[in-house]
């Protein structure tokens, strides 16, 4: 970070049904038959067998960008930096038809590429979601991510407080990757044995990633999906393939 790019794989989850906020600031916006996806930029494709929800800052503005026949829900910045990536038609342009704040779309169902829940999940909101790093939308996966644990578990304890359906945050968390060190839910493992109690716990927290990102990536194995028994380091570029080739998914570096 800072110095340097990041290639991100960013996955793209159609919109199914959307929050009553954002679809009254959208009706005018947007064609009814438009296909909206929420962009969410990953370093961990191998991980979106497990993800449960897709985090947005519910502070952040983002925009809704027109590309090609498709309209991309992502942060303007990132549209700004994709422009120059041909990810849209036009090299330099990145039309916007809408703003949106990051609270008007919780709640909204999108689909989710390669994961256990196949009729979609939900927009929820996380506060520690950077408006300046990747495309501001972040997929969750709770089993491989503590900052995603923390969070999930946060939302589900003060469901009224956050304005969100409990149900929305108590989904299932499935083991998708075992590792000799925790074993096949890394990041609840660390996140107990760290005492997090919150997702505000940013040390803590920062420690337990590391620890995720290291343990996962070096020793890691699938345990589930369409490369079960591969290791992760193996899996990986797999997965990233499966993904763009479907086009659920394209690279961005920011
Ligand atoms: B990762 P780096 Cl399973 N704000 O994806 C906060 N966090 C963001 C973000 C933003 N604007 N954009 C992306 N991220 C998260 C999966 C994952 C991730 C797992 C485990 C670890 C992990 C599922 N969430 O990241 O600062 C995204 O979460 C730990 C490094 O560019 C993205 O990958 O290194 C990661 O941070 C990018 O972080």
């Amino acid at each position: 970070e800072g110095v340097g790019t990041t290639e991100y794989v960013a996955i793209k989850q159609r919109v199914l049904e959307w929050a009553e906020p954002a679809r009254k600031k959208l009706a005018d916006a947007l064609p009814a038959d438009a296909k909206v996806s929420f962009v969410s930029a990953t370093l961990r494709p191998e991980t979106m067998y497990g993800q449960v929800c897709v985090f947005v800052g519910p502070g952040v503005t983002y925009g809704i960008f027109k590309a090609g026949s498709e309209y991309l829900f992502l942060s303007p910045r990132a549209a700004r930096e994709m422009a120059f990536q041909s990810i849209f038609p036009k090299w330099g342009e990145f039309p916007q038809v809408a703003e949106l704040q990051g609270s008007d779309v919780v709640g909204t169902l999108v689909n989710a590429p390669l994961s256990v829940h196949k009729d979609g999940v939900r927009i929820l909101p996380m506060e520690s979601v950077k408006p300046t790093k990747g495309t501001g939308v972040v997929t969750s996966v709770p089993s491989d991510s503590p900052d995603d644990y923390a969070t999930i578990t946060d939302l589900a304890k003060k469901a009224d407080y956050y304005g969100i359906k409990k149900e929305w945050a108590e989904l299932e968390i499935i083991p998708i990757i075992e590792t000799p060190s925790y074993g096949n839910l890394t990041a609840p493992f660390l996140v107990k044995e760290h005492k997090i109690n919150s997702p505000k716990d940013a040390t803590q927290l920062a420690l337990a990633k590391d620890l995720a990102y290291k343990a996962g990536f070096y020793e890691g194995t699938m345990i589930y999906g369409d490369f079960k028994g591969k290791s992760v380091q193996e899996a990986k570029p797999l997965v990233r393939e499966a993904l763009l080739d479907s086009g659920d998914a394209f690279v961005f570096a920011d």
